[in-house]
């Protein structure tokens, strides 16, 4: 029986010495390559009468395995040694900043709306939320709104095929109106609410998106007159635009919801062609710009609303979210707002960090 015990002790001991990966490589060449002396001695086993081969086979077998086995050792060493060495030089220093990632923006109309809120809990008021898709009678029917209403046509509303449960059309609640409704319904009265979100109308230009976003407010207690009003909403302008010079204008106007109705006007200033909010719209190089609907509610949407119109008054306003973030913030187009185009986004939006807060400034920039 042939000995392969040299053969084998010599190929192992230069593998033990290869440098490197690529010394190991040609070693793997040397001897299990296609022309490997290993490779040879397993083919010449095919040129063999059987019992030669039946002697043979297993020792060269063994071989093979041998060295197979001490190059795959020998490489797995090489490997984990090139790690450890890595491991041993390469330092992290913990100490330095963390690299800045990418995060998104505070929308301004969210913003404005956590703006909102803070300025209204400071007068008692809390938020109400209700359902985007609504039925007929809260949306309009409730709100003294006849059959014959403009804002109830088809071009102006979208309105689903189904129908509620009292037989009325669904459809994209136009105002919050229906919030307060609800609110009024469910809860009974005293009421001091805003209710701010998403409405929507079949309308689209420049200066129109078939979704904007409007808070109103409604405040329903005992003896509530125009003067509630009246100083609620300036003190409510004077916080949000954090100028004590802001002077309002109350003018007669008409809402089937209220009775009397009171268009309000905000006084402002020219600046170098710019409108900056602020003093009495009268006074020269002034003027006045229309900012809310309010009123005293109409006894007859109070009745509808379970409640007695002689026991409870009371007064509501409401404004459009989008147009506060843009005389606030200095946005000229309120389609961008609904881009989603994150250079906007990154220029008008803010950070999580800047919540707003009375004592700080409702509309503070880190
Ligand atoms: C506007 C301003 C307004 C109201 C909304 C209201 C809500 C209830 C009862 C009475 Cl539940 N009024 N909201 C009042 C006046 C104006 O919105 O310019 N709307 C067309």
């Amino acid at each position: 029986m042939t000995d392969y015990r040299e053969l084998e002790s010599e190929a192992l001991a230069r593998i033990d010495a290869a440098a490197d990966l690529a010394a190991l490589d040609a070693l793997r060449v040397e001897y299990l390559g296609k022309q490997g002396s290993v490779s040879s001695l397993l083919k010449s086993l095919g040129a063999m009468a059987p019992d030669e081969r039946q002697a043979k086979a297993p020792a060269i077998q063994a071989l093979r395995q041998a060295v197979a086995d001490a190059l795959a050792g020998r490489k797995d060493a090489m490997e984990a040694a090139g790690l450890e060495a890595r491991l041993a030089t390469e330092t992290v220093d913990l100490t330095l900043p963390a690299p800045e990632m990418p995060r998104g923006s505070v929308h301004p109309v969210s913003q404005v709306m956590d703006e909102l809120a803070e300025i209204f809990a400071d007068l008692g008021f809390s938020v109400a939320t209700g359902p985007e898709i609504e039925d007929d009678w809260h949306n309009f029917s409730a709100l003294n709104m006849p059959e014959s209403h403009p804002a109830r046509a088809m071009h102006d509303t979208f309105y689903f095929p189904d129908q509620a449960e009292q037989g009325g059309r669904m459809l994209l609640r136009t105002h919050t109106s229906p919030v307060q409704i609800r609110t009024m319904v469910s809860q009974g009265a005293p009421v001091r609410i805003i209710a701010p979100g998403r409405v929507y109308r079949s309308d689209s230009d420049a200066t129109h998106t078939p979704m904007f976003h409007q808070v109103e407010g409604l405040v329903i207690d005992r003896d509530i007159h125009l003067g509630h009003l009246k100083w609620t909403l300036e003190t409510f302008l004077r916080a949000f635009f954090e100028r004590e010079d802001i002077v309002l204008r109350l003018r007669p106007s008409y809402f089937p919801f209220t009775e009397p109705s009171v268009e309000v006007d905000v006084g402002f200033a020219l600046e170098n062609g710019k409108r900056v909010l602020g003093g009495s719209g009268d006074e020269a190089g002034h003027g006045w710009m229309e900012l809310l609907g309010s009123g005293m509610v109409n006894r007859r949407v109070i009745e509808m609303s379970g409640l007695d119109p002689d026991e409870w008054q009371g007064f509501a306003f409401g404004v459009g979210v989008d147009r506060l973030a843009m005389l606030k913030y200095g946005m000229d187009d309120l389609r961008a707002f609904f881009d989603g185009d994150v250079r906007w986004l990154k220029h008008y939006g803010f950070s999580f960090l800047d919540q707003p807060t009375l004592s700080a400034g409702v509309g503070a920039r880190a």
